[in-house]
């Protein structure tokens, strides 16, 4: 990547990651090509957003001209505070993992390749919901591009591991699986500088199977002889071992904070968050809590981390997970 691109040029990028429809995708290409500087250094990157940006505009009129467009089972709407797609070879337990934490109910078998579309499910974190969604084993022979398209703009991945089948072996697998893919976990950003072609996708490795405590020390050793980049998350679906950690992990790697909107008067209400990206200032808890806020808004009032109770700040400051704000206007 071009060392000199503005912070802008990375907003639209994750935009363009996360869009879920071909024209907000072409809306966030243009907005990545109006940002690029146009010089030797970035050539590249220029071609392959142009190249992008061609390949989206002829989707959209093959799209026009299908009169009865099949909806892929891999399009699943985000629902909760985040989405978490469950990947990995087969038999690792990502179906358990989902029947164990959800409230959904997918098959799960002692035998592999026994999961052949995919099943979301929320899980409780606390007072929020996140949606986890397990999908079938990756297999070289059989790749679904709406899976793949799924795994894209995800949230979060989640590359599930069997601790007690080579579990070192497998993450490589599946890294390789999906690099073909040209699909990269986040953490190995700086490994490809040079390689326009791929998404980056903020990844959890969860590491199944943890059943016991002699286990745990099993664990200890995969993440020493691993490669420091990885975020790892230890879990049991059976015995349900760390499962409790297992939830923060998660909520860690969304990188998202919950936020208690508290009417002047009143108690907040500490049921219900609001939940906001990690860095999210008081302005965009305005907007969420209501757009008319974005005009109105004059001070607010916060209770929380940093400040004394109820200290008054501007719209520019800067939230914190388990915050409560009074907006005035
Ligand atoms: N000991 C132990 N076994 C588990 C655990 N989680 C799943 N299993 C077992 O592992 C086998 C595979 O579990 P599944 O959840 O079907 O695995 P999967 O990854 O969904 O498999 P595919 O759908 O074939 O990709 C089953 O026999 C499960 O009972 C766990 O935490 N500990
Ligand atoms: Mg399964």
């Amino acid at each position: 990547m071009p060392t000199n691109l503005p912070p802008h040029y990375f907003e639209a990028e994750e935009n363009y990651r996360t869009a879920r429809t071909i024209e907000e995708k072409i809306a966030y290409l243009e907005e990545m090509m109006s940002i690029v500087p146009k010089h030797k250094g970035t050539e590249h990157l220029r071609a392959d957003l142009k190249r992008r940006l061609s390949q989206h505009r002829a989707e959209t009129k093959t799209q026009k001209t299908t009169v009865s467009r099949q909806i892929s089972p891999f399009h699943i709407d985000r629902e909760g505070a985040g989405q978490v797609v469950l990947v990995g070879l087969p038999n690792v337990g990502k179906s358990a993992l989902v029947a164990t934490l959800t409230n959904a109910k997918p098959e799960v078998a002692a035998h592999p390749f026994s999961t052949w579309s995919p099943t979301p499910g929320m899980m409780p974190i606390d007072n929020i919901q996140v949606q986890l969604i397990d999908t079938p084993p990756l297999n070289p022979e059989f790749i679904k591009p709406a899976m793949m398209d799924l795994i894209r703009r995800c949230d979060l991945l989640a590359i599930v591991i069997d601790l007690q089948a080579f579990p070192i072996q497998q993450l490589e697998d599946t890294v390789t699986f999906l690099e073909e893919q040209r699909i990269t976990p986040a953490c190995l950003r700086e490994r490809y500088v040079h390689r326009y072609d791929l998404t980056f996708v903020p990844t959890l490795v969860v590491v199944n199977k943890v059943d016991t405590p002699v286990m745990d020390e099993d664990f200890e050793i995969l993440c020493e002889l691993s490669d420091e980049v990885w975020h790892f998350a230890p879990v049991s679906a059976t015995t349900e071992r760390h499962v409790t950690a297992f939830k923060q992990a998660i909520f860690e790697r969304l990188e998202i904070i919950r936020i208690y909107a508290k009417p002047p008067g009143q108690e907040p209400d500490m049921k219900d968050p609001f939940v906001m990206r990690r860095e999210g200032t008081v302005e965009e808890f305005a907007g969420k809590v209501h757009q008319d806020f974005l005009k109105t808004l004059k001070t607010a009032r916060i209770w929380g981390e940093g400040v004394y109770d109820g200290q008054s700040v501007g719209r520019d400051h800067v939230l914190h997970d388990g915050d409560i704000v009074e907006l005035r206007t």
